[in-house]
């Protein structure tokens, strides 16, 4: 008996009407004893009905009579008194003689059937059925649920039936409904008897279905499980690891009675569904031939959205950021976000000139930023949605990253103020490999936003493409069950029980701080966009849905039959809102230019003058006074907390770093801390982000340091380096390059006042987030006017790794580069250089000095205004004992150089010098050693190109002019058709009035980045060497 007492003090159930709360208080004993339960199974397992799967059930019972003996069968009274004796297992059960009165439940009649049960067994097993089918209900229920508005996919491409629920097409007929009844029960599934409908069966604690009771005749108990599981609503929530918040949920679904709305809800409900159809109507009517991708079959979109902001808001939540694809994006605008409409009508006038710089985007991608007063709740709610090109889900992480920096700044530690919604269709949902990124970025700690609503726009279609040919999972969300969300489907033509989902949906967010998805089975009443004909590939479908009546109509119809409103009323709301779209139309007339700047998604107020332009045009010394650059390196090279054991092949570098800080000298990791420590002193926020970014993949970073001896103890010595610095953020990522550099850059759009680097592991799979690299870094600004200063740090050079670990394509960042090959920019113009920068899209580096680094980090800062900035970074040379930096070279008055012109020998001689070498970055060191090898100092003059865009005319036309008698040429360690040649050849052509031609010494021309042999490798290097240094290599050209 002690096993059972045990249990049952431990693991004391919860009645059907006990509390959530009250389950959660407990939840530490309870997960205690799950475990010892295993540990008595056997002693268990000798009684003669009992088995793993009953004890449950004799747990319960135990439970029940320890409270009150006279609550169970007589039959269990004498057992559990027999064990409590001491009787051994195996004999402490007795057959009963006669059955006396008991009063196992509250339900009256259910007395005399309990009593009648001639034998336990059948008892035991009837009751565990019972619960097996509860238990069938809560997993399966949804594939049964009528959740396809036109009824032809019911949204669920599992089309095999549970065996173990009840399912018919038509709940509501009585006839069908109990036919199944009888197939399910007499000899069915679970051997119950068509008598046992009528019996009463004590409910387990797992379900709410009893409401006040604690037991139910089975007849009820389906019934209620049909309505909490079966209608038009699919709960899916059973494979989340967490009793508590299957409970949670549980009751939100089962607890009879709960899905009510009062009148005035219901109004408000109805209103919004006028809005949102009325919006797609007038656009229409004016403008029928322009695509608009509209929401018609899913304009319950509009109040879903808005109840989960009012619910939100109600759970104190104020700032709201919002990802959403083309469908219904501008009814979006309109009517949640609230954007003037006469903005959105005016962007259909296609004779508007565009007022801003830039190329500008399609009116359903831009983005929006609104403050308002929730009239809901009556507090103030901000909401923003962000920017999105085309590319379906790319937004995803943007928003994330945006939402979390959100919360960063206001320390809103853990997502009561800010929070992200992200709308997705069901085709890209299922298909774009972003979604599950996304929702791997969901729970870790410096990626989480504390729970995002996913809302899906599920019209069953993708374009052109059935979902039966566009995915293999049942549904469309099926992707949200990695990270435990619970997946609410349900059917878009019962308004009611949408915003039924939407707010517990919600909830759900402000109680657990977890992912939560919505999918909105509907339909979509056009084409793709408006000029498609849909009937070319789904003609069944659209003669059903040519028959289907609007949901406003249909809901109308109820509420005006359930005198909720009357005809007239109804109408009124329609021409009320007609009205106010005839009236911004017409002062939309009187817009006469387009501002893309009224579609900003993230304002920076401050930052810019009140016209939205830079405070100055120039950038201050980006240097350090020595006192600064040696406290950070001292600091660096410490460790500045007591009693903490680091590994000892770190104190040895440490020791190194002491040693370089006492000599005044910076290799690139130290370079690196001195940037990022002096802009943490200034108030800077600094977040390095990326795989292994912590330790730093080749190990010369360590901004982490981990306890030798103490589990999960680190120190990250960048916080400890002034009182009032603002804090340094550096975390390992998720092994995701599309999800975590766009996490980056929503980061980085949330201030300017902060530096986010993002780093590729190797520069060669930034590849794997080419996305967000061609769709918002390279033309962002252009595109949406919205500056962005994030850093990626992409480590490259040929170094023998492969043709995987070598490269990370520079000629495609280089391709992108708006300034123009074959125009000579006036280079006598103030501020030449900053003006570059300003017109550029982005910056593009390869740094060859520590020190170097470091200026291009604090410029980025310094700048007056904000562009992305692509470092290709090196892998050796954080080694090299050559690249090193003196202070004298970081100093108040040094800044970055954008060229590194020849300072040897050759520099002293121009005039004798034969051939001016350009290169960049790493093969600089390459291309000394071997002119020093060559003992050619005097002969071949070498200059480094650091910044390769903006192209630095300027400075190149003077070293041009400066060795006349030098051949020029460009080496590159790259292959002819990748490295920086196409770039850097037309303009320094260009750059020197194409008055000689510029040779090139480098590898052929290949297919792939570099070779897998090492011997290879390193033939090839020597063979551009020879060339490079070759003075007659170029002659036969001539
Ligand atoms: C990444 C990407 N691939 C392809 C497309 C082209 N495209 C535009 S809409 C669309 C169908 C999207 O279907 P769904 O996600 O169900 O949204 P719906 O348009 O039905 O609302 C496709 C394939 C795209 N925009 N983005």
């Amino acid at each position: 008996m002690f096993h059972l007492r045990t249990c049952a003090a431990k693991l004391r159930p919860l009645t059907a009407s006990q509390t959530v709360k009250t389950f959660s208080q407990n939840k530490s004993a309870a997960i205690r004893t799950f475990q010892q339960i295993r540990c008595y199974s056997a002693p268990v397992a000798a009684e003669p009905f009992l088995s793993g799967t009953s004890s449950n059930y004799v747990e319960e019972m135990y439970c029940a009579w320890l409270e009150n003996p006279k609550s169970v069968h007589k039959s269990w009274d004498v057992f559990f008194r027999n064990t409590n004796a001491g009787a051994p297992p195996g004999t402490a059960y007795q057959s009963p003689l006669s059955l006396g009165r008991s009063s196992l439940t509250t339900v009256a009649h259910a007395q005399s059937l309990v009593e009648a049960q001639p034998n336990i067994d059948k008892l035991v097993e009837d009751h565990l059925a019972v619960q097996s089918l509860i238990r069938a209900y809560q997993i399966r229920g949804h594939h049964v649920a009528q959740l396809d508005p036109l009824g032809i996919l019911d949204a669920d491409l599992d089309s095999s039936v549970p065996a173990d629920i009840i399912s018919s097409t038509d709940k509501l007929d009585l006839a069908v409904f109990k036919e199944r009844l009888r197939m399910l029960t007499v000899g069915g599934f679970y051997g119950l008897d068509e008598s046992d409908l009528d019996k009463v069966f004590h409910l387990p604690t797992t379900t709410f279905i009893g409401g006040q009771e604690s037991a139910l005749p089975l007849r009820e108990i389906i019934r209620r499980l049909e309505m909490a599981y079966c209608q038009h609503i699919g709960v899916e929530f059973m494979f989340i690891n967490d009793l508590e918040q299957c409970q949670w949920i549980r009751q939100k679904f089962e607890t009879p009675g709960i899905m009510q709305f009062t009148n005035e809800e219901k109004r408000t409900l109805l209103a919004r569904l006028v809005r949102s159809t009325r919006f797609e109507e007038f656009l229409q009517r004016k403008w029928s031939s322009e695509k608009r991708f509209g929401l018609e079959g899913c304009e319950v979109l509009i109040p879903a959205l808005k109840t989960i902001i009012d619910k939100s808001s109600e759970n104190g939540v104020d700032y709201v950021i919002m990802g959403m694809p083309h469908r219904g994006r501008l009814n979006v605008l309109a009517n949640v976000i609230r954007k003037e409409l006469e903005q959105i009508f005016c962007q259909f006038d296609s004779k508007l000139e565009a007022a801003d710089e830039g190329s500008g985007d399609m009116k359903y991608h831009l983005g929006m930023y609104h403050r308002r007063i929730n009239r809901v709740t009556d507090r103030n709610i901000t909401l923003s949605l962000v920017a999105n090109p085309s590319h379906l889900e790319a937004a995803d992480p943007v928003v994330m990253g945006k939402t979390k920096a959100e919360q960063f700044y206001c320390g809103d530690t853990e997502g009561k103020k800010v929070m992200s919604i992200l709308l997705h269709g069901d085709a890209a949902f299922a298909g774009q490999g972003i979604v599950y990124e996304t929702f791997h970025l969901s729970d870790l700690p410096s990626y989480t936003t504390h729970g995002t609503v996913h809302v899906v726009v599920n019209n069953q279609i993708g374009f052109t493409t059935d979902p039966r040919m566009a995915r293999s999972s049942p549904y469309p969300t099926d992707v949200a069950r990695v990270v435990n969300a619970p997946i609410f489907h349900v059917n878009s033509d019962d308004p009611e029980a949408v915003m039924y989902v939407c707010k517990v949906a919600a909830e759900w967010r402000s109680t657990f701080h977890k992912d939560v998805v919505v999918d909105l089975v509907c339909y979509r009443r056009n084409g793709h966009n408006e000029m498609d004909e849909p009937m070319f590939t789904q003609p069944l479908m659209y003669k059903q849905i040519r028959k289907q009546k609007p949901v406003l109509q249909k809901y109308a119809e109820v509420l005006v039959s359930q005198g909720v409103v009357n005809q007239p009323e109804y109408e009124e709301e329609i021409s009320k809102y007609d009205k106010i779209c005839e009236e911004a139309f017409t002062r939309s007339k009187d817009e006469k230019i387009l501002h893309i700047k009224h579609w900003l998604d993230s304002p920076w107020p401050g930052f810019f003058t009140l016209d939205g332009q830079p405070r100055s045009m120039s950038c201050p010394s980006t240097g350090l006074e020595e006192d600064i650059l040696a406290h950070i390196g001292n600091v660096a090279s410490s460790v500045p907390v007591e009693n903490f054991t680091i590994h000892g092949g770190l104190s040895r570098i440490l020791k190194t770093r002491k040693e370089l800080v006492t000599n005044r000298t910076v290799d690139w990791a130290l370079a690196e801390y001195m940037a990022f420590g002096s802009l943490l002193k200034e108030g800077i926020h600094v977040r390095l982000s990326g795989q292994d970014v912590e330790r730093g993949t080749f190990s010369h970073r360590h901004h982490v340091l981990h306890d030798q001896n103490v589990d999960k103890r680190t120190c990250i010595p960048m916080n400890h380096l002034w009182p009032n610095q603002a804090p340094y953020t550096v975390c390992n990522s998720s092994l995701s390059e599309y999800g975590v550099l766009g996490f980056e850059l929503g980061f980085a759009m949330a201030s300017p006042n902060a530096l986010v680097l993002w780093e590729a592991q190797f520069g060669d799979f930034n590849n794997m987030a080419q996305c967000i690299i061609d769709q918002f870094i390279c033309p962002g600004q252009a595109k949406w006017v919205r500056q962005n200063g994030i850093v990626l740090l992409l480590p490259h050079g040929m170094e023998g790794m492969g043709p995987e670990h070598s490269s990370a394509r520079p000629e495609r960042f280089l391709q992108m580069c708006n300034d123009d090959p074959d125009v000579l920019p006036d280079l006598q113009e103030d501020n030449f250089d900053i003006n570059q920068l300003y017109d550029c899209n982005w910056i593009v580096v390869n740094c060859s000095t520590p020190g170097n680094f470091f200026h291009v980090l604090r410029r980025q800062i310094l700048l007056p205004f904000r562009k992305p900035l692509i470092i290709f970074t090196p892998k050796s040379l954080l080694r090299h004992p050559e690249a090193r930096t003196s202070f004298d070279e970081m100093l108040p008055g040094t800044h970055f150089h954008r060229v590194i012109p020849e300072d040897g020998p050759a520099a002293q001689n121009p005039d004798t010098v034969k051939r001016l070498l350009f290169c960049t970055g790493k093969v600089y060191y390459d291309l000394t050693r071997e002119r020093k090898a060559r003992d050619m100092a005097e002969q071949v003059a070498i200059t480094r190109i650091e910044q390769l865009s903006p192209f630095p005319f300027d400075l190149l036309l003077k070293e041009a002019q400066k060795y006349p008698n030098a051949e020029l040429a460009w080496c590159q360690e790259e292959h002819k058709n990748q490295g920086y040649y196409d770039y850097v050849k037309p303009r320094l052509r260009t750059t020197i009035d194409r008055a000689k031609p510029v040779w090139y010494a480098g590898r052929e021309p290949a297919a792939a980045p570099a070779t897998g042999n090492k011997k290879t490798h390193l033939t090839e290097l020597q063979r551009f060497l020879d060339t490079a240094f070759d003075l007659d290599a170029f002659k036969k050209f001539s």
